[in-house]
C-alpha cells in the first residue's frame, strides 16, 4: 500500500518535474554563461562546485598556471593577484558585466546572486563568513604551504614540513570539533564546506591520517555524495594531467614570482 501510494506520489512529482522544466530550459538558455577561469587544484573547485550547486550555465576557461597563462594582461585585468580562479559574470548588478577574483569573494558574490547557500540574514550569514574567512585565511593557504614543502620543494627540509602539517593537524582537529554536533560548518550546508572540501578530499597529501577525524570523515563522505560536488571536483582539463611539476620551465613559473 505505501508503496503505491509513494509510486503514485513520485508519478505526479515526475509530471511537475516535467512541466516546470522548459521554464527553467529556456530561462538558462537567454542568459549568458559565466565565464569561469579555472585550472583542476583545491582553489578552483571551489567554484566549479558552486556553479555545479546552483545548476548555473558557465564557461569554463582554462589558465595553465603551469606556463604562465596568469600573467597575461588579460587576465591580469580581471585577477590582478595572477591567480586563479576568477569569474566574468556577465549579467552583473544592473545587468552589466562584472569580474571577481579571490575565490571567498567568488562564492559569496555566487551566494548573494543566486540566494543559494549564502543566508542572507545576519546570523546566519555570520555562521557562514567566520567558516569561510577560516578556510580563506587557515586551511587553504597552510594546506597550501604542506603541499609545497612535502611535495614540490627541492629539498626536504624537516623544520617546515613539520611546523605546516602540524598546523594543518591542528585546523582539522578545529574542524572536526566543530562537526561533532552540527552536519555542516555552519549548520546547513553552504559556500564554507564548497571552500573546505577540495582541500580536506587530500588530507593524506598533507600528512595526516583521516582516522584521526571521524566527524571530518564523515562530513567528507556526505559532501562527496553530492553530484554537483563530483561534478565540480571532476572538471578536468587535459593539460594539467601532463603537467610534470619537476620540469624547470614549470618550477621557474611557480615558485620565483617576485614583483613585476
Ligand atoms: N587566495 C586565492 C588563492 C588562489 C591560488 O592560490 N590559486 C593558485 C592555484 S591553487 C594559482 O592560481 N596559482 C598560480 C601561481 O602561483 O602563479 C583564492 O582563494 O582565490
Amino acid at each position: 500500500m505505501a508503496r503505491a501510494k509513494s509510486k503514485s506520489k513520485a508519478k505526479s512529482k515526475t509530471r511537475l518535474k516535467a512541466k516546470a522544466k522548459p521554464a527553467v530550459k529556456s530561462k538558462a538558455k537567454s542568459a549568458k554563461p559565466i565565464e569561469l577561469y579555472y585550472w583542476p587544484t583545491p582553489n578552483g573547485w571551489k567554484i566549479s562546485i558552486m556553479l555545479e550547486e546552483c545548476a548555473l550555465p558557465y564557461k569554463m576557461i582554462p589558465v595553465n598556471i603551469s606556463t604562465g597563462e596568469q600573467f597575461k594582461p588579460s587576465f591580469l585585468a580581471i585577477s590582478p593577484n595572477n591567480r586563479m580562479p576568477a569569474i566574468v559574470d556577465p549579467d552583473g548588478p544592473g545587468g552589466r558585466s562584472i569580474s571577481v577574483f579571490e575565490s571567498g569573494a567568488i562564492l559569496q558574490y555566487l551566494g548573494r546572486k543566486t540566494g543559494k547557500f549564502y543566508p542572507a540574514d545576519e546570523r546566519g550569514r555570520v555562521e557562514v563568513d567566520q567558516w569561510l574567512f577560516w578556510q580563506m585565511g587557515g586551511l587553504g593557504p597552510m594546506a597550501g604551504q604542506t603541499h609545497h614543502f612535502r611535495h614540490y620543494a627541492p629539498e626536504k627540509l624537516q623544520y617546515p614540513i613539520d611546523r605546516y602539517t602540524n598546523e594543518c593537524n591542528r585546523l582539522y582537529g578545529v574542524m572536526n570539533t566543530r562537526l561533532k554536533d552540527r552536519p555542516f560548518l555552519a549548520g546547513k550546508y553552504s559556500i564554507a564546506d564548497m571552500a573546505c572540501v577540495g582541500w580536506a578530499n587530500r588530507l593524506d597529501r598533507q600528512g595526516q591520517d583521516i582516522n584521526q577525524f571521524p566527524h571530518l570523515k564523515r562530513w567528507l563522505e556526505t559532501l562527496k555524495a553530492r553530484p554537483a560536488v563530483q561534478r565540480g571536483l571532476h572538471l578536468r582539463v587535459e593539460e594539467a594531467s601532463k603537467v610534470d611539476m619537476h620540469d624547470p620551465k614549470v618550477r621557474a613559473v611557480l615558485f620565483n614570482q617576485r614583483a613585476q
